[in-house]
């Protein structure tokens, strides 16, 4: 199937600012699951609301754009009711950790066979700008004029401290090594989680001063290294980038609930 037919082409020109990382992020997604030769009719994804939310807007798979932060609660339902489908959920970082915090930490729990997106501009986007829980001291927003003092997240550990059972993390830079981590999260049986560092010039960039997007995403280019790599080595206040747990061996959620509906129908 040509990247064209996973998109609905009726709603485009997309809305995004011009030098937004969600759009990068978008066509990472398309090539990882053109690549991987899906069917979209075997794909649902489900999404909260924010910038990076409206990207189920914008694929040609079953989709369900929902309420913010309960992304992960609709495609748990979705999961087990039809567990033969392939459960995407992107997530802006407010989505997945301020409001949605809860359900992140609980599907990772459950190690339920869902990929979840976590595409981090370290602000609320959508409306405005305001400061998320992945913005970090120091930063400004526009609840945060005189910058924020609230410590931040880190996605990839927040995921595996929680129990994801695959985590990653790259960058809308990286655009092919999104697209490889995508691949896999996505054949991963269990939680997945890959975090993609996406720029917001609009509001991150421009109240940081941080450039345009061209320099943000130079940031991403110069400021993260692969693990394993020389330059990480080096420079330990690189942010890691790659694959940091791959548990090919834990208990998914749906399998262990057939068991469970299976020892309850012997004992009738
Ligand atoms: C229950 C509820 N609370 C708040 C909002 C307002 N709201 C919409 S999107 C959003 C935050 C978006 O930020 P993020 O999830 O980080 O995504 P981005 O827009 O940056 O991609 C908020 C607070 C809402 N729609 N629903
Ligand atoms: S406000 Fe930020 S996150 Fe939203 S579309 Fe514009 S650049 Fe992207």
């Amino acid at each position: 199937m040509a990247i064209k037919d996973y998109l609905r082409q009726r709603y485009f020109p997309h809305m995004w600012c011009p030098g937004c990382g969600h759009g990068i992020v978008l066509n990472a997604l398309i090539r990882a699951v053109q690549g991987m030769g899906l069917d979209k009719n075997d794909i649902v994804m489900t999404s909260g609301i924010g910038c990076s939310a409206r990207i189920s807007g914008y694929v040609d798979f079953h989709t369900l754009h929902t309420l913010h932060g309960r992304a992960l609660a609709f495609a748990t339902g979705v999961k087990l009711s039809k567990p033969e489908l392939t459960l995407l959920v992107p997530m802006g970082d407010g989505d997945a950790l301020a409001i949605g915090g809860n359900h992140f930490i609980h599907a990772a729990r459950r190690n339920i066979d869902i990929t979840a997106i976590v595409m981090n501009n370290r602000i609320y986007g959508m409306t405005g700008g305001q400061f998320s829980p992945l913005s970090g001291i120091g930063k400004k927003a526009t609840t945060a004029p005189y910058t924020t003092i609230d410590s931040n997240f880190d996605v990839v550990k927040m995921a595996v401290a929680s129990g994801a059972t695959f985590v990653a993390r790259t960058t809308a830079y990286h655009v092919l090594e999104a697209v490889d981590l995508l691949q896999k999260a996505i054949s991963h049986k269990g939680f997945s989680v890959v975090e993609i560092l996406s720029q917001c010039p609009t509001h991150y960039g421009r109240k940081n001063k941080e450039g345009d997007a061209s320099s943000m995403m130079e940031f991403q280019k110069s400021k993260t290294g692969k693990l394993g790599s020389k330059a990480l080595e080096k420079d330990p206040t690189l942010i890691p980038r790659g694959i940091f747990v791959d548990d090919k061996d834990a208990s998914e959620y749906c399998s262990a609930y057939d068991k469970i509906i299976e020892t309850a129908m012997k004992g009738r």
